[in-house]
């Protein structure tokens, strides 16, 4: 079998785009080079214990980093080198980070991300993943501003994640649909995997942490309470799973079929997941596939940003499964999401 790497697949890509110098192409390479040195110190996570605890000093003498500040710390030093990027926001950092460097002086682009998601896995050997959006800035030269990162999910030049899982997976859309690339450890290399991923229209898993159950909107709660009906001809009861890393849960799901949902609950009334970093450009991968993503009520990507760690609640999915719980939303409505 021929295998593509996702160098190669980004090059014969860059034909799809013909008045792009190829700044994005390396943009792209950049995050697949970042990946594979997160992958590597996620992998080796369990080793912790005998190298020397977070915080500590290891065997050889390097202070040990969390692996969310070491993933934070990757990727913008991957942006950095390569040039392209002109501001950088991190789920990890309060502000943006500009770039003001010379090989970043015709920079185009600025990214989004969250550098390591689902950070109740990361002790216990559960998949993380990583999540990235990429827009074209919108100031006109220097560092990038916060106003370069205001800008609807649906202006989006790029977006994807990569799932730290039992192999690591990079998924990306640059709007021409969705593909995935598999790392094969023995050379080094994404390799084309999942070409053209598309998602089921209908499913039967719903994931949600129902532990908050009794703080939901009514319409989620009718809507779990739906999901557990006997069905025959819709395949109900459907089944219940959450991992707790939105990666994971929303990539298994783009699958087999399923929805994923973070409403509103009374804890976090405007939701948890924010906007920029985590649900635009999951929205945008699960679009790309085919699927929805809405707030309960708008869809995601049109949603406006005032704030660079605003929240949302989350609906995301296959679209019948997706319309069904709106459906609840809407006839259960009680309160603004
Ligand atoms: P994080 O960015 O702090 O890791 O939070 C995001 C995560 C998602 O990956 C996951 O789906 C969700 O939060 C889990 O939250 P909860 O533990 O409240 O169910
Ligand atoms: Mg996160």
């Amino acid at each position: 079998m021929k295998v593509k790497t996702l160098g190669q697949f980004i090059i014969e890509k860059q034909s799809d785009f013909p008045y792009a110098k190829g700044e994005l192409s390396r943009l792209l390479r950049d995050i697949g080079i970042a990946a594979k040195i997160v992958n590597r110190e996620v992998s080796k996570a369990g080793l912790v214990e005998i190298l020397g605890e977070t915080g500590e000093t290891n065997v050889q003498g390097e202070k040990v980093k969390k692996l969310d500040v070491f993933a934070n710390e990757q990727f913008i030093a991957a942006f950095k080198a390569g040039g392209e990027v002109c501001a950088i926001a991190s789920e990890e950092n309060d502000d943006i980070i500009p770039i003001d460097t010379e090989i970043s002086k015709n920079a185009k682009y600025v990214v989004a991300m969250d550098p390591l998601d689902g950070s109740s896995n990361i002790d216990v050997n559960v998949s993380v993943g990583t999540i990235f959006s990429i827009y074209r800035r919108t100031s006109l030269s220097g560092p990038g501003t916060i106003l370069d990162f205001m800008q609807r999910g649906t202006e989006q030049v790029a977006a994807g994640y990569i799932i730290y899982g039992s192999s690591c997976m990079l998924v990306y859309t640059t709007g021409k649909g969705v593909n995935g690339f598999t790392l094969d450890p023995s050379i080094g290399e994404f390799c084309l995997s999942h070409p053209n991923m598309r998602t089921p229209q209908n499913g039967n898993v719903y994931s949600i942490n129902e532990g908050n159950y009794l703080h939901f909107p009514d319409g989620v709660k009718k809507y779990i309470k739906y999901c557990q009906e006997e069905d025959k001809a819709t395949n109900r009861p459907f089944s219940s799973r959450y991992i707790g890393s939105g990666v994971a849960d929303i990539h298994r799901n783009l699958i087999t079929g399923g929805v994923y949902i973070y409403p509103t609950t009374t804890k976090s009334p405007k939701g948890k997941l924010r906007l920029l970093y985590e649900c635009n450009p999951l929205a945008y991968i699960l679009e790309q596939a085919g699927g929805k993503a809405s707030n309960g009520a708008k869809r995601i990507m049109e949603l406006d940003i005032n704030e660079l760690h605003q929240r949302t609640p989350l609906f995301i999915g296959s679209s019948q499964m997706v319309d069904k719980a709106l459906e609840f939303m809407a006839k259960y409505k009680t309160e603004e999401v």
